[in-house]
């Protein structure tokens, strides 16, 4: 199958890695002419592991090339999913299927929404890289990828075409569960780690801390409970706490995103959250401080 790959960033190109090594072909979708000549330039990108280096040399295009889109794979920021999308959405065929690979909930259900006639999948990855230089990444660790169709159209035979691919990779027939929990932890640690500027473990070290993270904790459970979604067999607060402490040393993206000045994803996070809370008249009061807090970090 021949994949296009718009987001490059350390997902992206884990991706790009994975699909190539599998015999797929891989084209990335660079966001600016620079960012392509950069790219030329190398002439490949490269992930490391333990001693391990491997370079792949993958074709790549801006979005405004004209050749077609069969398999679209997303994993820009999620505050830029939608427009990302609409750039090469005119590029996709008729059987186009997309797959959706971010943070956050919200542009999955509404691209599924906005365009019923797509094949459109979505996914929730525990896979880490950062980057140590442009297209050079250091693989954090292995991690699990769950991915289910979103949309009514379509099947599920994307996921046996993907065999082969990540032996970490998992299909899911409950995506929109799978999703919730991911967007659960990622409320519970995500927002505090920023606003404390402190890895993830820290936030389990003093009262104040967390005392918050239980509320918001509880926020999410409530409003779950109440949409019928299971998340956990037990308590939110006690699976985010694993995952804080299995964490530990690491920074949350948003802690990252803060402390770097760039826009975080509180809105497809915490917003999501409060957003569907809101709706559904459930007070979800801790959430709503983090959620206008990060907020604030954004307008500056
Ligand atoms: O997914 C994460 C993130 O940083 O976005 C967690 C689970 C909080 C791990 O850092």
């Amino acid at each position: 199958m021949h994949w296009h790959i718009l987001g490059a960033g350390a997902i992206g190109l884990l991706w790009a890695a994975k699909l190539q090594k599998a015999g797929h072909q891989v084209t990335l979708i660079l966001r600016t002419p620079e960012k392509l000549a950069q790219y030329i330039d190398t002439g490949h990108f490269q992930i490391s592991h333990d001693a391990n280096t491997e370079r792949f040399v993958a074709e790549a295009e801006l979005a405004n090339s004209d050749t077609p889109i069969s398999h679209l794979l997303l994993t820009t920021k999620s505050f830029a999913v939608t427009d990302a999308f609409r750039s090469v959405k005119q590029r996709l065929t008729e059987n186009a299927r997309v797959l959706l690979l971010h943070n956050g909930m919200g542009p999955q259900q509404q691209l599924t929404e906005e365009h019923p006639q797509l094949e459109i999948w979505a996914g929730s990855t525990t896979d880490g890289a950062y980057f140590d230089h442009p297209f050079s990444l250091i693989r954090a660790g292995i991690g699990e990828t769950h991915i289910g169709r979103l949309s009514a159209c379509g099947s599920d035979l994307l996921f046996q075409e993907l065999q082969g691919v990540d032996d970490q990779l998992h299909h899911t027939a409950d995506i929109e569960t799978v999703l919730w929990r991911k967007l659960a932890i990622n409320c519970a640690i995500n927002p505090l780690t920023a606003l404390f500027n402190c890895r993830n473990g820290e936030l389990l070290k003093y009262d104040d801390r967390r005392a918050a993270m239980a509320q918001i904790c509880k926020e999410v459970d409530d409003v779950t409970r109440a949409l019928g979604i299971t998340l956990f067999e037990r308590k939110l607060m006690e699976e985010a706490w694993d995952v804080a402490e299995l964490t530990g040393s690491n920074h949350s993206s948003m802690q990252q995103d803060v402390s770097h000045k760039r826009p975080t994803e509180i809105e497809t996070i915490t917003g999501y959250l409060c957003g569907v809370a809101d709706q559904a008249n459930i007070a979800t009061p801790a959430n709503h401080l983090v959620l206008d807090a990060i907020r604030g970090f954004d307008a500056r």
